[in-house]
């Protein structure tokens, strides 16, 4: 039992190829990779076979799948649902009680080591595991179990990717990551709390188009999204390097749209895409709405509190991250489509076997 095409689905749904295309440019764009690049992922995701997901929901506040649900645009938002068959997801569901857990168990068994895994939240580990449940099984047996059959694991949010805010000091729950417990299977980190949606369509784009998954930093996190600070991007960033700081948040220099370093934004020390990718269709994110950056997408960042506490680092470690310097020289020297595709494939984590077809179809 296989799930269809990607391409079939789409003709299913009388998706015409122009929107196949626009979205696919969107996707070149969010998986930092030249616009020229849309015919080729077109190509590469119409033939991939749509893959069945299992989402487990642990201990969290349900922020991920809003998030999710609020994906980029509705075009967007309509295509997750058809680039993945998700087969298992407790929030998002019609099914319930013991047809909603078969849905999971139909999904592990017929798919097994094809499935995606995706979770978010964090897994209580203190007593047993007994202070998140579902169906009377603990969280992390239900991780374990799932894990077993899985291709990869996608950890979606802070609570996922390092423990979040469970994990908070004293953490009465003994609240652990993902990858504190499952060792053996590739886990890509989406942080962030919530994470952009646009960020989770992107790396499920990007496990489409190249079989694997994105190049990852080492913290987990796909480079491609994570590789520059907050600050690297930010359009108040020029305000910083004239020494313009907005001192309270109803002064001159804050109606200026000056920096909020001295407010306590934690942009300097925060790798995530809010400054570039922005939120809710490319609106806005926290500082171009007037409020400091808290963080949310590093380890550990509510027990660093301070939020409104500037950051105490020296100028120079404010200076832009090698990786916008590389990005810029590879701009600059007119690197070639077929080489990023090829140099992305090669940096990806390998799940599939498919990635060389893929480097002969579009060399
Ligand atoms: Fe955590 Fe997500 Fe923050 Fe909430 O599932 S990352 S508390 S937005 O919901 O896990």
């Amino acid at each position: 039992m296989d799930h269809e095409t990607l391409g079939e689905r789409l003709r299913e749904q009388g998706i015409s190829r122009r929107a196949f295309l626009k979205f696919c440019a969107a996707m070149a764009s969010i998986m930092a990779l030249p616009p020229g690049t849309a015919n080729a992922i077109a190509d590469a995701m119409s033939k991939a076979t749509r893959p069945s997901v299992i989402w487990l929901s642990f201990q969290e506040c349900t922020g991920c799948t809003e998030s999710l649900t609020r994906s980029y645009t509705p075009t967007l938002e309509s295509l997750i649902f058809d680039m993945i068959s998700l087969d298992y997801h407790h929030t998002l569901q019609a099914a319930s009680g013991f047809a909603a857990e078969k849905s999971r168990i139909d999904a592990m068994r017929n798919f097994y080591g094809k499935y995606l895994l995706v979770v978010d939240g964090s897994i209580p580990l203190h007593d047993g595991g007994i202070y998140s449940t579902i169906a009377g099984r603990t969280n992390l047996d239900l991780l374990q179990e799932a894990a077993k059959g899985a291709a990869a694991i996608i950890a979606v949010g802070t609570c996922a990717s390092f423990g979040g805010i469970p994990n908070a000091k004293p953490n009465p729950t003994g609240a652990v990551s993902v990858s504190d417990i499952i060792k053996d299977k590739p886990v890509v980190n989406i942080s962030g709390c919530p994470p952009i949606p646009a960020v989770i369509t992107g790396v499920l784009a990007h496990y489409l188009t190249f079989g694997a998954l994105p190049e990852l930093d080492d913290l987990g996190r796909p480079r491609s999204f994570y590789g520059e600070t907050i600050h690297d991007r930010c359009y108040r960033r020029p305000f910083y390097d004239q020494g313009k700081f907005a001192k309270t948040f109803d002064d001159e220099g804050a109606r200026n749209g000056w920096c909020l370093f001295e407010l306590g934004c934690k942009g300097p020390t925060t790798h995530n895409a809010c400054a570039t990718t922005k939120w809710n269709g490319g609106t806005s994110f926290p500082i171009e709405s007037g409020h400091g950056c808290l963080g949310c997408s590093e380890p550990h960042f509510w027990d660093a509190g301070s939020f409104y506490s500037a950051l105490s680092m020296p100028a120079s470690a404010l200076s832009l991250s090698t990786d916008a310097a590389i990005a810029g020289a590879a701009i600059g020297v007119g690197v070639s489509i077929a080489n990023r595709f090829k140099k992305r494939a090669a940096k990806s984590v390998h799940v599939t076997a498919t990635i060389a077809d893929l480097e002969k179809q579009h060399e």
